[in-house]
């Protein structure tokens, strides 16, 4: 029996126990609001490094964000309380520019020199145990701390090993938010905008502070607050100043604001008979509103431009050209550092291969634009679909500032519903070659400069990110915005590094978790590629919402090149669209060998394949099967393998808090029953044209096309 002494020391065990369990449930069950600045646990160099003080002797914005960020991160990094010192000494972090006697005497001035602007340099002194950052500028340093805490919680041994010189690929890296100012995103599946414009100016969100600080972090220095469809009331005096405040916010982080502008602007606002960028009173009222801007943005970073496109107004409209209207904005904007980004996403109902029809327009421009305009081109030459070969105008526009668009938000790869991570796709992209200037001419380096050099560099992406509590509506979309922001900083990078160094910051380091979930990222892409539209076939989504599958979507009277079947031309002879030399000849815009590649079915990768070709049934593949039995192993192959994710996912429940384990798990499960839709949707429904057998080896569709057909898609 129990003695009374020893039965109440037990109950205070059990109750210790289940404080202790309750506490450590309570603060590790994360929602992922913080992003990657989750997981703080492990930083162990070796025995010897534990930097316990800062020495900062600049003083700005900027430096007191550095100070913050750094005390709050090395505290829970170490364990300890860091001290702020007056002077270097031994075990402190000294952050700083050459303007601190200390850094200009241990780092080589050549070093200064190479890493410009933007660039920082981590350095650790073994002999007097210092680690210093050093830049030429204050938001440099913020990159170069953000850098080193990074490299803290996910491969601390660098630190040591090695003096660190960073500097960006690309001089703009910048988010695209479709936010429109009544609050609603545009494509945004992670709720509603941040910006709140309705609290604007008085109150301020304070998501804004945490969204400035995860972009600084990645090194993201612009940001488009709204929709590239664009509201012209964006430039109403009431809602400049609403910029402004947020402006104000951003500045110390080194984010710079840009604004989507409608082209008609000076008609509907300042009451002007037209818009014509060549009518000297639309070039005075540019003037005015742009003076405006700086008046109260003083670093304000220009306008980017939707024009004569899906309905938007543009220069064309006065019978200009895209030069004209963008050199026009660009010539106003010149004096105060302004750009203008141009967008090339135009296309018409015409005769002509939509696919052809941004470098018809674009192409004979080349050399005619301003240097402060940058030609926005989205990484294919549709539209951000799950596979597409790159844009032929990167390569082909050797006088013109070109910089890529990529979709960060999921438009038309499963919404924030399906785990899709797009590090793959973006670096695909990016590492395309060209051929243009012989081998290597990547995309990567055409648009960095390294190339055709000296020109204006930026790259975009469509942001992902609302109001959800964890930003963007599935935990690993986060991954999305995390992975362009390092492209953005260096497109040579490794996406699977960056998805170990996400996983990490974001989950844990226990390596059974980031081996495995590293892997199931870097498949994950591809999956949806071949659940939704393999071998190179495209735009078989849905009308308008554009979830879910839709291959047989029929509307009449609408434009034929917003139906699917204008993109897969199923019928009892074939599938696929042939760009061919037979065809609408898409391929005479690449330069070889691709051209003779993606022209010849034979040479032409299986995953361009029906991207460029109208081929039978029966066509033999590479692998000795027919075409028909090729789509329904890669659809099948698709399904199984967010099957075996979702397994995988489920095997890492010790890994992950209960929260983040469940929503993921719900999505996951969402995910395999919408990868069994779009298969079952597209085989049910191409088989009408092929009259083939789906081999008996795979799954049977457990849907009938016409239950499909009449399901109603509600999407979210
Ligand atoms: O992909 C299409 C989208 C539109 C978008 C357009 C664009 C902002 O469906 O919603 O409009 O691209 O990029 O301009």
């Amino acid at each position: 029996m129990l003695s009374r002494q020893t039965s109440k020391r037990s109950y205070l065990l059990i109750f210790l126990v289940c404080f202790s369990m309750f506490s450590l449930y309570s603060s590790n069950d994360e929602d992922g609001s913080k992003l990657w600045f989750t997981n703080y646990q492990k930083a162990i160099i070796n025995d010897n490094y534990h930097p316990g003080s800062i020495y900062i002797n600049e003083s700005s914005p900027t430096f007191q964000l550095i100070l913050e960020e750094l005390n709050y991160s090395m505290s829970l990094l170490f364990k300890q309380n860091i001290k702020t010192l007056n002077n270097h000494a031994k075990g402190c972090i000294c952050v700083g520019t050459s303007n601190n006697g200390y850094i200009a005497e241990s780092i080589e001035k050549d070093f200064f020199r190479k890493i410009g602007n933007e660039g920082f340099i981590i350095k650790y002194i073994s002999e007097e145990d210092i680690t210093i950052i050093a830049a030429n500028t204050d938001i440099a340093a913020l990159y170069g701390i953000h850098h080193y805490l990074r490299l803290l919680r996910t491969d601390p041994e660098q630190i040591i090993a090695q003096t660190i010189i960073e500097k960006p690929a690309y001089q703009n890296r910048i988010l695209n938010h479709w936010d429109n100012l009544d609050g609603t995103v545009e494509r945004g599946y992670a709720g509603r905008s941040i910006w709140k414009w309705e609290d604007l100016p008085e109150r301020l969100n304070p998501r804004i502070r945490e969204y400035a600080r995860a972009n600084a972090s990645l090194g993201i220095n612009g940001t488009v607050l709204n929709n590239v469809n664009a509201d012209p009331d964006v430039l109403k005096p009431d809602f400049l100043r609403k910029v402004k405040r947020i402006a104000d916010e951003l500045r110390p982080y080194g984010i710079r604001v840009y604004l989507s502008v409608n082209f008609s602007s000076p008609e509907i606002l300042g009451g002007l008979q037209n818009s014509d960028p060549l009518n000297p009173n639309v070039k005075a009222w540019w003037l005015k509103k742009v003076n405006s801007i700086y008046e109260l943005i003083p670093d304000f970073g220009g306008f980017l431009v939707k024009a004569n496109s899906e309905g938007q107004p543009g220069p064309q409209d006065f019978g200009r050209s895209h030069a004209e209207g963008a050199n026009m904005l660009a010539d106003i904007l010149k004096p105060f550092g302004g750009i203008v980004m141009w967008r090339a996403f135009v296309y018409n109902p015409s005769g002509e291969d939509r696919a052809k029809q941004a470098f018809i327009e674009f192409k004979p421009l080349d050399g005619e634009f301003h240097d402060n305009v940058l030609i926005q081109v989205k990484n294919g030459p549709i539209d951000f679909q799950p596979r597409e070969p790159f844009n032929p105008l990167f390569g082909a526009m050797e006088n013109t500032a070109l910089m890529p668009e990529v979709q960060i938000t999921k438009e038309y790869l499963g919404f924030s519903d399906h785990l899709a991570y797009l590090g793959p796709l973006f670096s695909e992209f990016l590492q395309s070659d060209t051929y243009m200037k012989g081998n290597n001419t990547t995309i990567a380096r055409i648009t960095d400069n390294s190339i055709y050099g000296d020109k204006i560099t930026a790259i975009a992406g469509v942001a992902n990110i609302g109001s959800d509590t964890n930003w963007c509506g599935h935990h690993f979309d986060q991954a999305n915005w995390y992975v362009f922001g390092r492209l953005a900083w260096n497109n040579q990078l490794s996406v699977k590094e960056i998805a170990r160094e996400w996983l990490k910051q974001t989950f844990t380091t226990q390596p059974g978790f980031v081996e495995t979930m590293a892997k199931v990222m870097m498949e994950s892409r591809e999956a949806v590629v071949n659940y939704m539209t393999p071998l190179g076939l495209h735009h078989l989504m849905g009308w308008s919402h554009h979830y879910g599958p839709e291959p047989w979507c029929d509307i009449p009277g609408a434009r034929p090149d917003w139906l699917p079947r204008y993109y897969h031309n199923a019928d009892s002879n074939g599938i696929g669209f042939n760009r061919s030399s037979s065809g609408s000849n898409a391929v005479e815009l690449y330069a070889e060998p691709l051209r003779s590649m993606f022209n010849d079915p034979q040479l032409c990768p299986d995953k361009y394949l029906l991207w460029f070709h109208h081929l039978p049934w029966d066509y033999q593949m590479s692998n000795g099967r027919d075409l028909w039995t090729e789509l329904c192993h890669r659809y099948s192959e698709g399904v199984e393998n967010v099957r075996l994710f979702r397994d995988l996912w489920h095997k890492m429940e010790k890994f992950v808090d209960p929260r983040r384990y469940n929503e993921v798990s719900q999505k996951m499960d969402t995910q395999l029953n919408e990868a069994i839709w779009w298969r079952d949707a597209c085989l049910l429904y191409f088989q009408t044209f092929s009259g083939m057998e789906i081999p008996p080896e795979l799954d049977k569709p457990v849907h009938t096309l016409e239950g499909l057909v009449n399901k109603g898609i509600n999407p979210v």
